[in-house]
């Protein structure tokens, strides 16, 4: 029989008719974070989730990169998930090359396993680092995986809020692969962007050539709100300027866990503009740098 599930009692659903944006992406953009979540029935949740969404499937995934005018995405395993990939691995190749993966493998996990994961299209490890969504592990569990999935050319994700920088500093600098930070380490917007806090996030991009970051997630980070999410540009833009080969954007749909508001993802889009000013920083940050990362690379 098919597991039934309920979603979380304040889970809020996502957009069900996103605007068409006024911003047109540069041919061959990607959405570099988004999740696919069930649906339930196909692909249960994990028994160690901390929350039950809605389900969230590839086709409505589909469907909204082609409203958005976007040709391509990156799946993101999400923690209700676990470290089960097989609702991304079906997105991906339902995607006919136009989606790669980004999965959370666990200790023991085989080289065939890594392979399989690899010929579907996956190219990166994500590894969680937010107490309400995990339970994060010392520094070597995390070595060890890395260890495993650089042999395959692939990169780590990194999702962590901000205190986690400074305690985690040793482990994130120590990484081999190419590192990409989820959403800017989830800067506290209502500081200067060029107080303390966010200093010490982009002196770790500017020591460490190797780590790059998501401009994403204005609708989780802001405290001025929608649809402009005018206290979060500066800090995206600030990461765009500076760093503009190693900086992604991703709408962030289904938009797990936001409880403020559910935003409308062609809002979303037409953040882009005000963070990326220029033609050429737009091309380098939806096009290009992802290209480059999840289909250029081996
Ligand atoms: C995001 C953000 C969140 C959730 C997850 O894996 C996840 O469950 O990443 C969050 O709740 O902040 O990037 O989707």
């Amino acid at each position: 029989m098919a597991a039934t599930f309920q979603p979380d009692a304040d889970w809020l659903a996502f957009h069900p008719s996103p605007s068409k944006p006024s911003y047109i992406p540069p041919p061959g953009a990607v959405d570099a974070h988004c999740h696919v979540f069930g649906p339930g029935d196909v692909f249960p949740y994990a028994p160690e989730r901390k929350y039950t969404p809605t389900d969230a499937g590839k086709d409505q995934l589909f469907a909204l990169r082609d409203v958005l005018g976007f040709e391509r995405n990156v799946i993101v395993q999400a923690t209700c998930h676990g470290a089960d990939n097989s609702a991304l691995v079906d997105a991906l190749l339902a995607a006919d090359n136009r989606a790669r993966g980004v999965v959370t493998v666990r200790p023991g996990v085989s080289r065939a396993e890594l392979a399989d994961l690899h010929a579907a299209g996956v190219r990166g490890i994500r590894f969680n680092f937010v107490k309400r969504l995990v339970d994060p592990k010392p520094d070597d569990y995390y070595l060890g995986l890395v260890d495993l999935v650089a042999e395959l050319g692939w990169h780590v994700v990194v999702y962590f809020e901000a205190a986690d920088l400074a305690e985690r500093w040793h482990l994130f600098t120590s990484l081999p692969t190419i590192v990409v930070v989820d959403h800017m380490g989830r800067p506290d917007v209502s500081q200067p962007v060029d107080g303390p806090g966010f200093a010490l996030f982009t002196r770790f991009m500017r020591e460490h050539e190797n780590v790059w970051s998501k401009v994403s997630c204005p609708e989780r980070l802001s405290i001025s709100g929608p649809p402009e999410y005018a206290d979060v540009a500066p800090f995206a833009r600030r990461l765009v300027e500076t760093f503009p080969d190693r900086v992604l954007w991703g709408t962030d749909w289904p938009h797990p866990n936001m409880k403020s508001h559910m935003p409308d993802d062609g809002a979303l889009v037409d953040v882009i503009p005000r963070i990326a000013r220029t033609d050429d920083l737009q091309r380098r940050l939806l096009v290009d740098n992802p290209l480059r990362l999840y289909w250029e690379a081996r």
